[in-house]
């Protein structure tokens, strides 16, 4: 059972399906917009360490969360997200740039700087096919406009890579349904209630309405996270202590119907994909939802943890024939010397990359452009 603390009320239930089990408990939670404003806009798992506050528990409560506002801006003190990229990169770009970047103030190109920056290109996790499609192209660049200096390299490869990342450059448009409903999916551990929480966010700010459901009923610990992140920021969320994921998301799409709400989260379990239970799982979660409204869902987004490397297409795979994947989230592009699976991707799995993370502040996640994710990781923005 949910604490939902003193002066919580509990918002109307959705219309019950004939013969369904009772509605779980769900909170919905006005903060005012004075006590978001002090809130420091610092990592948004901070609430796992603490209790509600005592003057959250004042706060009246809210019935229409699609009314609240926007959670307030951070303040401007923080680096940009241009700089907070740069940084969130700055491993990968260690093996890519640093390497990469002595490459590059040579005066020739030869073979064995061609051979270095192979390597150099495998290490960064952009994998053989990613690795070989470059460097033709790099030699194709450097015959046709009699390319001669490595600095001049260092602009063919920013060329190229970006032309090669440039189709999965597709940001998600939310205008084509309502409630445009998203099913999150992923392994555990990848980001997903995280991602949920920064996409809400990122949402709200849009003038969106969103409602989330925690559809990740097999770890309590998972659904908690996913209610008290609601609580906090205002929103919404259907969840169900245990029980089965799909009913959780079939009731939260009614309740989306019911109160003309304009985006619907889904969370997921997330074990390996090895599991088969689990993919069917997945399955039966997409199935339900396209139940609960025939057009849906309109995004099946798979989080991936950058860290996984290789292993990232496999996953991609695993999930596209489980659940029909039609977007990616990429997150921990920091901390990991391994973003150049975004290449890999685009060469094996060219699905459509809508967001990345690069840290645990909650607009650490950011559409994907792929000419400021390249001019961030090669330094080729003028500030390497
Ligand atoms: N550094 C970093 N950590 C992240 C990022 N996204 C998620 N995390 C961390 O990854 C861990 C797992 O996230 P969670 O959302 O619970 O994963 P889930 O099991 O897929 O729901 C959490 O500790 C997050 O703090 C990111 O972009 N950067
Ligand atoms: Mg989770």
């Amino acid at each position: 059972m949910i604490d939902r603390g003193p002066g919580m009320r509990l918002i109307k239930s959705a219309p019950q399906m004939p013969g369904r089990g009772h509605l779980k408990p769900e909170s919905s939670f006005r903060v005012t917009p004075r006590s978001e404003a002090v809130r420091p806009p610092v990592s948004i798992f901070g609430f796992l360490k603490k209790s509600g506050s005592a003057e959250d528990a004042a706060q009246s409560p809210a019935e229409a969360t699609a009314k609240a506002p926007a959670p307030a801006a951070p303040e401007d003190k923080r680096p940009s997200w241009k700089d907070r990229l740069r940084a969130g990169l700055s491993r990968t770009r260690a093996t890519l740039s640093t390497p990469v970047g002595d490459l590059f103030r040579r005066t020739r190109i030869d073979e064995a700087l061609f051979e270095e920056l192979e390597s150099t290109l495998l290490m960064a996790d952009c994998g053989v096919d990613a690795t070989q499609f470059l460097l033709a192209e790099l030699r194709t660049r450097v015959r046709r406009d009699k390319l001669e200096s490595g600095e001049q390299l260092r602009g063919a490869l920013a060329e190229a890579l970006t032309a090669l990342l440039a189709p999965l450059e597709r940001p998600l448009d939310l205008s084509s349904a309502k409630p445009f409903i998203i099913m999150i999916a992923g392994v555990n551990g990848s980001g997903k209630t995280t991602s949920i929480g920064k996409l809400a966010h990122h949402f709200q700010a849009q003038g969106k309405s969103v409602l989330l459901a925690a559809g990740d009923t097999f770890r309590a610990a998972a659904r908690e996270q996913l209610v008290e992140w609601g609580r906090r920021n205002d929103v919404t969320v259907i969840a169900q202590d245990g029980g089965d994921p799909a009913a959780v998301i079939f009731d939260a799409i009614q309740a989306a119907k019911a109160r003309g709400i304009d985006v619907v989260l889904a969370d997921t379990a997330g074990r390996l994909p090895t599991q088969l239970h689990l993919m069917e799982e997945i399955a039966k979660v997409r199935r339900v939802i396209a139940k609960a409204d025939p057009t849906g869902p309109h995004e099946v987004l798979l989080v991936l943890d950058a860290n996984i490397g290789q292993n990232a297409l496999a996953q991609v795979k695993a999930f596209d024939a489980a659940a029909g994947v039609s977007g990616l989230i990429v997150t921990k592009l920091d901390g990991t010397a391994k973003g150049g699976v975004l290449a890999a991707i685009a060469r094996q799995q060219p699905k459509a990359l809508r967001y990345i993370g690069v840290g645990e502040a909650i607009d650490d996640l950011q559409p994907f452009k792929a000419a400021e994710f390249v001019a961030a990781l090669l330094g080729t923005d003028g500030n390497e």
